[in-house]
């Protein structure tokens, strides 16, 4: 058992049964040109969380975790994104609008793919998603079920927006979540401040946070136990 230094309290996980989330990372939140930007947003805060979740996701592969990588998208005819979400944003930058990268938020456009710095790699789960939680309309819950997940490690963006969403649906289908606080963020770093600060609040009411220097230190106490 993984003991991690955890907000409010010691986390714990078996590696077998965990999987690292990284919630869309993806071009059309994190490139200059993007939909974030086109909404207005600086990018530069979510570019800087890059080299966290390289080293996040290297931890997680060294020590077999399942790795999952969301993309938030919708298929090409909109089929799947409801007129209220369609509605949200500026006339010409709405989803499924033409942008500097494609079809913005449309799956399989340049834009919707992952930054190329955490980039998945063969065999590890790629979720498009049309929510902004992970288990809407996925069919996620059920693959990790089946695969015997019982904790999740949340990274990515934007950590009030899909990040929050996701771990709250994820506790209420009864998982352990914990997010890692350096390998998320927000455009608006007060938002980012109030959702760790939520998360573990009144006892971890939707999980746990810890740092990533933490849950390192964790995984390799365990591994020089073993050996
Ligand atoms: C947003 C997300 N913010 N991935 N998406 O629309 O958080």
């Amino acid at each position: 058992m993984i003991e991690v230094a955890a907000r409010p309290g010691v986390y714990r996980f078996e590696p077998a049964t965990t999987a690292l989330v990284v919630i869309d990372m993806q071009r059309d939140f994190l490139d200059p040109g993007g939909f974030g930007a086109a909404l207005g947003n600086d990018v530069t805060p979510l570019r800087a969380i890059i080299p966290a979740v390289a080293n996040l996701l290297a931890l997680a592969r060294r020590h077999g975790l399942t790795v999952i990588h969301t993309r938030e998208s919708h298929a090409p005819d909109l089929s799947d994104c409801p007129p209220a979400k369609h509605q949200q944003g500026k006339l010409g930058l709405r989803i499924g609008d033409p942008g500097p990268m494609g079809r913005i938020l449309i799956r399989g456009e340049p834009g919707n793919q992952i930054v190329p710095e955490l980039a998945p790699l063969d065999g590890e789960w790629v979720i498009d998603k049309p929510g902004k939680g992970m288990f809407y309309a996925t069919g996620l819950d059920q693959r990790l079920r089946e695969a015997g997940i019982e904790s999740l490690l949340f990274a990515g963006v934007t950590t009030e927006v899909c990040v929050q969403t996701s771990m709250r649906e994820a506790c209420d289908r009864g998982y352990r979540g914990l997010l890692i606080e350096d390998a998320t963020e927000s455009y608006f770093p007060e938002f980012k401040r109030a959702t760790l600060e939520m998360v573990a609040a009144q006892g971890g009411i939707v999980g746990q946070v810890a740092g990533l220097a933490a849950l390192e230190t964790a995984l390799t106490q365990a591994m020089k136990k073993e050996s």
